[in-house]
């Protein structure tokens, strides 16, 4: 799907861009202006819609500015099987996560989300590819999350309903106990809709659960003394990022907190806007 939408602009230039389609492709172009250059070796490439305007406008980049001309090539790493794809038809080179040479850290890492809060703590997964997204994302020296203007909220669950968490298949029922216990109402398995039956499978072939909790409270919240610790179901992102991992069969939760820099804001917030 990602891809198609990309083909589309590519073959159709003349035609009038959807608004949002051109919020998320302002929001890759400043990111990439910014955050990206031909020197750099090895460069993480995210999943979801959004992130195939930021490969477009690597691709564009390196047209300019070939690294070859600097003497060397650029790797570029997926996050999943999509991502892989959309970096090999633009032509650029993929190299698998578990192929970096034990040494490598990533330059950056490029990468839509779901939901942004003002600290830049992120809802990801809605694509089911949150585990890989936070593999690639920890070993890059600098994490760059393109958000449009509808993605970016004081708080976490403010539009976003819910927080993906990719389970073990085995573990799927005890861990929607667990989460109750924790104080989400109705957490649910995700499954496939129509066509296919049974639950969706993530890259890992694991289950993906969506967890409704109440809007978790941030840093500043905290600090002006709110209460996070999840007492009546009041969660700050870190303590609940934390406990949910704590949970017997959790691989990874969809809450990115703590990597994100001011540089994030700058691409989802300005490079983003709403088209007036
Ligand atoms: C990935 O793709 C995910 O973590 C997030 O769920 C989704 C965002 O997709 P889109 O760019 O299509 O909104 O980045």
């Amino acid at each position: 799907h990602a891809f198609t939408t990309s083909a589309t602009m590519s073959t159709n230039p003349a035609a009038q861009m959807d608004p949002i389609e051109e919020a998320k492709k302002r929001a890759a172009y400043k990111a990439v202006a910014d955050h990206f250059n031909s020197n750099m070796r090895f460069v993480g490439i995210g999943s979801g819609s959004t992130i195939v305007y930021g490969v477009e406008a690597i691709k564009a980049h390196l047209e300019a500015h070939p690294a070859s001309e600097a003497g060397h090539m650029i790797w570029f790493v997926p996050t999943g099987w999509n991502s892989r794809k959309v970096i090999e038809q633009a032509g650029l080179v993929p190299i698998a996560f578990d192929s970096l040479p034990a040494d490598a850290t990533l330059d950056v890492a490029f990468d839509g989300a779901d939901e942004v809060d003002a600290e830049m703590n992120c809802i990801k997964g809605g694509g089911a590819c949150l585990f890989q997204e936070k593999l690639v994302a920890c070993r890059s020296k600098k994490f760059v999350c393109i958000a449009d203007y509808r993605k970016n909220q004081p708080r976490l669950l403010t539009k976003w309903p819910s927080i993906p968490i990719e389970v073990a298949p085995i573990a799927h029922a005890t861990v929607l106990r667990e989460l109750k216990q924790l104080g989400s109402v109705n957490p649910k398995l995700r499954e496939h809709s129509l066509a296919k039956t049974g639950p969706i499978q993530t890259d890992q072939s694991f289950y993906i659960i969506d967890a409704p909790f109440k809007q978790l409270l941030t840093k500043k919240d905290v600090q002006e003394g709110k209460d996070g610790s999840g007492k009546d179901g009041v969660w700050s992102v870190d303590a609940l990022a934390l406990r949910i991992k704590e949970i017997s069969g959790v691989l990874e939760v969809g809450l990115f907190y703590g990597m994100n820099g001011d540089e994030a804001q700058a691409a989802g917030q300005q490079g983003g806007q709403k088209p007036v």
